[in-house]
């Protein structure tokens, strides 16, 4: 038998390729080098730097899945996963800024988009120059998307949309929006529209005070009466499922950040058990010390070990919804738990900035609860078990 690895226990980077290795060591020095240096004070000052896309662009971080001529990286599921593992560990709003962008955004133009809108807004995504949003959630349709009261009216040259979306990420520095709403010329069905910056009628309020996800900065779009083209149609998708595609990216990528901001939190609350000495002994050399770390350790294995099988199977196109709503919803469970465990470990510094966990376990409420929240992914696997629907 051979020797164990404390921090790799059942020897994930044994299951990674030369490329993936390589990929998550560049994305792993980009957090460190750059986010890691500025994350304390733009927590604290709840401000959110749009400079980052353009560093993330710079280097390759934004369209991971997205084919090379449209400017992305033309590399697959686990190479995004490991990216938002890299990213998470440092903030979940940075990681919230990157995921926007790739699958929110760029997805949807790619996957569903015409050729022309493709070639429109891929390239400036990609490298960070336009800086993407999405909008499905309204103030009276959270979890319940399919209550959407944003309306899309044919007119002569296009459609005209009304209505609100609230909770936006990115949304109040964007220059490209992708949002959803039915549209009366398609029977009401929810049809995807890419808007402009600077549309007539269209603006983006930032929310204040958001105590959790403070580095990414969320806002409403309030669209009244803005005439768009058809050529701001969305051709390829129809329904729920035009959101929904993007979002099993997102959330898969989710669980994978969730776990990076989990073994953040995991291996402080170890340094500092092992430093801090209390009756004259390590914090680390007592039970109840250890017990936690064994469970944080054996939770943060499994989680990135099933992350790792559903991107496996993402890049076979062999992934089912209800696997990512299994991942997402355990491992930002998970994670929270962790960070959680870990604030009390650190004692009084754990309320520090300083010390980050404090600020990992607020940002996990949010991770915790948008993309689908933790007993709206139970229900999706309830129902997948059952055949029974417990939404309403
Ligand atoms: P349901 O009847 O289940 O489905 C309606 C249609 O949608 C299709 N569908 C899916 N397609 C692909 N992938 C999926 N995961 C899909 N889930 C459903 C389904 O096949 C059906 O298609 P069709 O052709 O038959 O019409 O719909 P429902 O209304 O009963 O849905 C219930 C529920 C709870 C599953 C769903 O609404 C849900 O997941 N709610 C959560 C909402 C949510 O996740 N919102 C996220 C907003 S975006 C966000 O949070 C970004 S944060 C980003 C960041 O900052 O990182
Ligand atoms: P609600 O749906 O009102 O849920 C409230 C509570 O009720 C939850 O505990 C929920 O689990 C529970 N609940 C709901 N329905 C049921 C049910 N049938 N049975 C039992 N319990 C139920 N959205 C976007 O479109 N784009 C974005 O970029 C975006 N970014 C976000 C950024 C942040 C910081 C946050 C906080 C949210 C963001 N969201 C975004 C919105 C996010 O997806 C929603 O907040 C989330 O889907 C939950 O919706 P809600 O807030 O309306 O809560």
């Amino acid at each position: 038998l051979s020797s164990f690895q404390w921090d790799d226990a059942l020897r994930l980077e044994s299951l990674l390729s030369e490329d993936e290795r390589m990929l998550r060591d560049a994305s792993r020095e980009f957090a460190q080098s750059v986010l890691q240096p500025r994350v304390i004070k733009a927590y604290r000052d709840e401000a959110s730097d749009p400079g980052v896309f353009k560093q993330m662009g710079d280097a390759g971080l934004l369209g991971t899945t997205i084919p090379e001529e449209y400017g992305g990286l033309g590399a697959g599921y686990v190479t995004y996963g490991l990216v938002a593992r890299e990213i998470e560990r440092v903030d979940s709003g940075y990681r919230s800024m990157m995921s926007v962008q790739s699958s929110l955004v760029m997805y949807p133009i790619y996957a569903y988009g015409s050729e022309e809108q493709r070639r429109k807004y891929l390239p400036g995504l990609a490298s960070g120059d336009l800086i993407g949003c999405f909008g499905l959630t309204e103030p009276d349709a959270g979890s319940d998307p399919a209550g959407m009261k944003t309306r899309a009216r044919k007119t002569d040259s296009g459609y005209e949309l009304t209505g609100t979306k609230m909770w936006i990420s990115n949304a109040p520095f964007a220059d490209v929006f992708v949002v959803w709403a039915k549209s009366d010329a398609h029977d009401g069905r929810i049809r995807g529209f890419i808007l402009d910056k600077g549309m007539k009628g269209l603006s983006a309020p930032k929310i204040e005070g958001k105590m959790s996800l403070r580095t990414s900065t969320t806002g409403e779009i309030v669209m009244e009466g803005v005439q768009v083209g058809e050529d701001a149609l969305l051709p390829h998708v129809q329904g729920l499922k035009g959101p929904f595609g993007c979002l099993n990216r997102a959330r898969y990528g989710i669980a994978w950040g969730a776990m990076g901001a989990a073994e953040f939190c995991w291996q402080a609350a170890r340094d500092y058990g092992l430093e801090r000495k209390q009756f004259d002994k390590p914090l680390a050399a007592t039970q109840l010390f250890q017990k936690k770390l064994a469970d944080m350790q054996t939770e943060i294995t499994l989680g990135l070990h099933a992350a790792l099988q559903v991107g496996r199977l993402m890049d076979e196109a062999q992934a089912a919804p209800e696997m990512i709503s299994l991942i997402k919803r355990n491992n930002c469970g998970k994670a929270l738990d962790i960070a959680r465990q870990s604030r009390d470990m650190h004692g009084g510094n754990g309320i520090s900035e300083d010390f980050q966990v404090i600020r990992h376990m607020v940002n996990l409420e949010t991770v915790n609860t948008y993309e689908g929240t933790h007993d709206v992914h139970a229900l999706i696997l309830g129902r997948a078990q059952t055949g029974l629907q417990a939404f309403f």
